[in-house]
């Protein structure tokens, strides 16, 4: 999506709910956008939040939501809010100027709980990255994330830039874990491509994908030359597990 102008109307919509959880109350409102596959009030609480750009609902939806774990809040909350804005999106409803704001709304709400989480420390080596050309870095983060919940000393190198140097900062001989995310089908040859390199550079690295492009085909891993694909990144966690 090219960037588009960030309006001063689209700051602040009236939806009565994130007001609500601006006073710190959740309450059920029909004003409140539908979630599919969210976790009913707190994911629509932090929809709403996000489509009218409001920050401190936002934030305040998933510090409330933080006892429940930060897998649960990926892919409870965030995703499933993320999902309805990209139908928004698509079905013309909402502007490409609302979706970038929506996006970065998320990205910092996640980024503001990072302090209150007791990240261990050292562990087995791992990079998380993307398809070069491949923008859609959310759910490699929140891979990386998790991961690194898990106890695994994580890399992450974002989109649009080469998850080889990521290895090669990382120390290619110590990694032992290489997780390449693919939103769209389009960068299937490059993921391809980046996999063949990091057999050469990393041969003792598992390598694991997922993501929107690769989600739901059962034979992925054979035809990126991966060792597994997982369809989430609590998934990925626990593939992850057995290669420790
Ligand atoms: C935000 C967004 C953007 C942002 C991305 C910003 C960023 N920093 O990530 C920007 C503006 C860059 C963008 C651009 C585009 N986008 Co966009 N975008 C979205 C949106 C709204 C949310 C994406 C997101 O973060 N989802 C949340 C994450 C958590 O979900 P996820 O990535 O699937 O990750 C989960 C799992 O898949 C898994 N996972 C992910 N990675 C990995 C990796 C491993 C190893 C494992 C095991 C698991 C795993 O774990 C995650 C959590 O469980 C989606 C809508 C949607 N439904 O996703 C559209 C969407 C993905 N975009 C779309 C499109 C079309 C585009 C553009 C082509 C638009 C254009 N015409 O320019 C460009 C392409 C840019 C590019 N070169 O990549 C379409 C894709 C359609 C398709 N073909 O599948 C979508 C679906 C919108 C729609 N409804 O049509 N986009």
């Amino acid at each position: 999506m090219a960037a588009g102008e960030v309006k001063a109307e689209h700051l602040y919509k009236p939806y009565s709910a994130v007001r609500s959880a601006q006073v710190g109350r959740v309450r059920s409102d029909e004003t409140l956008p539908e979630v599919v596959d969210g976790d009913g009030a707190e994911a629509r609480l932090f929809t709403a939040a996000i489509l009218t750009g409001n920050h401190v609902a936002a934030r305040r939806a998933l510090h409330a939501a933080l006892g429940t774990g930060l897998d649960h809040i990926y892919e409870r909350i965030v995703a499933p809010a993320l999902d309805e804005v990209g139908r928004r999106w698509y079905q013309n409803r909402i502007t490409v100027a609302d979706e970038h704001l929506a996006t970065a709304v998320a990205q910092a709400a996640v980024a503001s709980l990072y302090p209150l989480i007791p990240w261990p420390a050292g562990g087995p080596r791992a990079v998380v990255g993307c398809a070069e050309l491949e923008l859609h870095t959310f759910g490699a983060r929140m891979v990386a994330d998790l991961l690194a919940l898990d106890g695994w000393q994580t890399t992450f190198t974002s989109g649009g830039i080469s998850l080889a140097r990521g290895l090669e900062d990382a120390g290619r001989g110590a990694v032992k874990l290489v997780a390449v995310s693919i939103t769209l089908g389009r960068h299937v040859p490059e993921a391809r491509a980046l996999i063949q390199r990091v057999r050469e550079d990393a041969p003792g690295a598992k390598i694991l994908v997922g993501g929107r492009a690769v989600a739901a085909q059962p034979d992925a891993a054979e035809l990126l030359g991966a060792d597994a694909v997982a369809t989430s990144a609590s998934l990925a966690v626990k593939v992850a597990r057995a290669w420790r």
